[in-house]
């Protein structure tokens, strides 16, 4: 699997699959969540709901896949991070699931190219560089015939120079 890492906006990004971090509501909100249900269109908040009348709320660490309405990609990928609270080992643990559970979802779906934000390091404050370690490791550690490719969308200056470094490492 090839990883990159870009700046910028990751609704702009050419790519199969986006990820959300969502909240557990699977709702919408600020942030990366709400750009991706502005510019992907009110389809993606119909099936959101649909899913949550199926199944209820989504538990943090867990994935569930809408399309991707208005945008590029075939489908978006709602993940909830964990909001950090300061348990390192718990927060941990859960922010990895994100990547493990989206990076299992899209090899259900036969997807050959993802890109994830770097979830949790927004609003729920999880520390920026941990987190681009438990992201570099989880994607480094899932071997996949059918991933070729996962892009990690920076949109802030920290955690494009964090990621930077994780990747320039052990490539
Ligand atoms: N493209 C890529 N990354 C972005 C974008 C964008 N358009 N906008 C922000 N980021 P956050 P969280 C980065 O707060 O911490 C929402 O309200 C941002 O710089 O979006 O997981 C949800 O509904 C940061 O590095 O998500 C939840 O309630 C990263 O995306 C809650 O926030 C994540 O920041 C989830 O909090």
């Amino acid at each position: 699997m090839k990883i990159e890492l870009t700046k910028g906006d990751i609704t702009k990004i050419e790519a199969d699959v986006i990820v959300n971090a969502a909240n557990s509501s699977l709702l919408g909100g600020g942030g990366v969540d709400g750009a991706i249900h502005r510019v992907g269109g009110k389809s993606i908040l119909e099936d959101c709901i649909k899913i949550r009348n199926k199944q209820g709320k989504c538990k943090t660490g867990e994935a569930v896949v809408t399309t991707a309405g208005n945008l590029s990609a075939q489908y978006v990928i709602h993940t909830v991070g964990p909001i950090w609270n300061g348990d390192e080992e718990r927060c941990s643990q859960l922010l990895a699931n994100c990547y493990k559970n989206s990076l299992k979802l899209a090899e259900s779906l036969e997807m050959k190219v993802i890109a994830f934000p770097n979830i949790s390091t927004g609003v729920y404050r999880f520390p920026k560089a941990l987190a681009g370690t438990i992201a570099v490791e989880m994607v480094r550690d899932f071997k996949s015939d059918i991933i070729e490719k996962v892009i990690f969308v920076c949109f802030d200056d920290e955690n494009e120079e964090i990621y930077k470094d994780l990747l320039k490492n052990k490539d």
